[in-house]
């Protein structure tokens, strides 16, 4: 197969480091050009514009720059061919990091720390064992199975929640609609890091959050969601921080992004914001997978991380 071109086409990012490297080795066009363009062959998107890639006669593969496909699937105009999703050593440490940081955040009570300090407490809490807490992971794909790794080493009691059975040494996994109640009852510090799908949309709701355990020394449960903002319901999740149904929350992905100034969430005390900063798309890492994948197709070879269009991840 002969080295096709690619078109690049970002909404909302920045494309100069993206267009640098992939035109190490392959000509690239670099959106709003290349509408109609018979010699592209690959498109390399965030958030395309509607229909632009269905205009493409000879396009082969579309590739995400995130692990998210949402923002793909939104197109009216999808065209039929195979779409690859990002799976990175780098991007998967990233997303560790931020899911470790926000549990032990959570599990060793910065919060309060925080306001002593502002007082000048000198006060001594009770310290919990991180084998006490269950963190429940909903999504134990590429990125959750790594933070239930990461956590297990810890000393954390760790749950997963999947829509296929997916067994994992040291994990209780749960899998399907059956497993969610039981998943849920089992979990005081919930990790979201589910994809956005029409099955998975608003999931992260008030009635979900009330099946989450307390019934440990944490003093409530807990929300960390780095998934997808249109998971969850703001207003629920509010509404749930307010009567106690939540101890606290740490949110990097929201319904509506950026998070609107006039949000509650922003200002709210028992919130962590962090803006969809959880596990940024670092070009440097990324561009090379794309890069490997393409002539690998080229040689005859198959596409790796393929999205499945029918469950939509
Ligand atoms: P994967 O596709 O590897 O894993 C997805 C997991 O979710 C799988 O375990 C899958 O189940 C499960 N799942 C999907 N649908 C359902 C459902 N209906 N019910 C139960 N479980 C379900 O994705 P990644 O781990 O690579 O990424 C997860 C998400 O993280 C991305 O889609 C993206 O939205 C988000 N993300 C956010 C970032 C940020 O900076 N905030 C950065 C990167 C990603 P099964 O195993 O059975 O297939
Ligand atoms: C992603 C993201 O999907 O950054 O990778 O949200």
């Amino acid at each position: 197969m002969e080295k096709g071109k690619i078109l690049l086409a970002l909404t909302g990012i920045h494309p100069q480091r993206w267009h640098e490297l992939l035109s190490a080795e392959r000509e690239v066009v670099l959106e709003p050009n290349g509408a109609n363009d018979p010699s592209i062959a690959y498109a390399v998107v965030w958030k395309q514009k509607p229909n632009l890639l269905k205009s493409l006669p000879n396009l082969r593969a579309i590739f995400s720059i995130g692990a998210g496909v949402d923002h793909i699937f939104a197109d009216p105009g999808l065209p039929d061919v195979p779409i690859v999703k990002i799976v990175a050593d780098n991007l998967t440490q990233h997303m560790v990091e931020y899911v470790v940081w926000r549990v032990l955040d959570h599990h060793r009570q910065a919060s309060l720390y925080r306001a002593q300090q502002q007082k000048k407490i000198w006060h001594e809490p009770p310290q919990r064992a991180a084998g006490d807490i269950s963190v429940g992971i909903m999504g134990l794909g590429s990125l959750g199975s790594a933070a239930a790794s990461a956590l297990l080493s810890l000393g954390f009691a760790v749950n997963g929640w999947s829509r296929s059975e997916r067994p994992m040494k040291g994990v209780s996994t749960y899998a399907g609609e059956a497993g969610l109640i039981p998943f849920l009852n089992a979990t005081d510090i919930l990790v979201v890091l589910l994809p956005l799908t029409p099955q998975t949309q608003g999931i992260v709701n008030y009635g979900l959050l009330k099946e989450l355990r307390r019934r440990n020394g944490l003093g409530g449960a807990v929300l960390i969601n780095a998934g997808r903002g249109r998971l969850q319901k703001d207003a629920d999740i509010l509404r749930a921080l307010d009567d106690g149904t939540l101890k606290e929350a740490s949110l990097d992905v929201f319904e509506v992004e950026p998070l609107p100034k006039t949000s509650p969430l922003w200002s709210h005390p028992k919130v962590f914001v962090t803006p969809h900063a959880a596990a940024t798309s670092d070009p440097a890492h990324l561009v090379p997978i794309m890069l490997r994948q393409m002539a690998a197709f080229e040689r005859g070879e198959k596409l790796e991380n393929l999205v499945d269009r029918k469950a939509g991840y």
